[in-house]
């Protein structure tokens, strides 16, 4: 093959793998937690034309869930520190969130290191352009764990 012919083909090869990464659904998105209190994302994004929703959690760590679990919360920005304080009481048997707290948009239980799980919800709780964050609950974890959720 000359080298033109090769160019050739990997112009054609990036121009095929465009449209397959554009296919990829903006309202599936991911987050991971660690072993040292910190998500890898500062904030999440999806477009207000989502219907549902659904967060991936993956801890990438390796302590157990009893000692460094983490979960994702989603509230407004407003209701972060009350449903956080709520979660505390509520306990590792209830995830660290308040039974029936309304002000918790959607969650995921609490994972330990090497866990993934997910939740999946309708972007009919949420307003376009809101201010919400997202948490983990578990004791002492929010003052690092937190961050933004963008809806639109
Ligand atoms: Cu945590």
């Amino acid at each position: 093959m000359t080298l033109m012919h090769t160019t050739l083909a990997a112009v054609a090869l990036s121009a095929l793998a465009l449209p397959l990464a554009a296919r990829a659904d903006p309202c599936k998105v991911e987050i991971s937690g660690n072993d040292v209190l910190q998500y890898d994302k500062r904030e999440l994004a999806v477009p207000a034309t989502c219907k549902e929703i659904t967060v991936t959690l993956h801890h990438s760590g390796t302590q157990p869930r009893e000692a460094m679990g983490h979960d994702w919360v989603l509230v407004k920005t407003a209701d972060l520190a009350a449903v956080d304080q709520a979660g505390l009481s509520a306990g590792l048997a209830n995830n660290y969130v308040a039974p029936g707290d309304k002000r918790v948009l959607a969650h995921t239980k609490v994972i330990g290191g090497g866990e993934t799980t997910s939740v999946t919800f309708s972007a009919s709780l949420l307003s376009r352009g809101g201010d919400y964050s997202y948490l983990c609950t578990f004791p002492g974890h929010s003052a690092l764990m937190h961050g933004k959720f963008r809806f639109g």
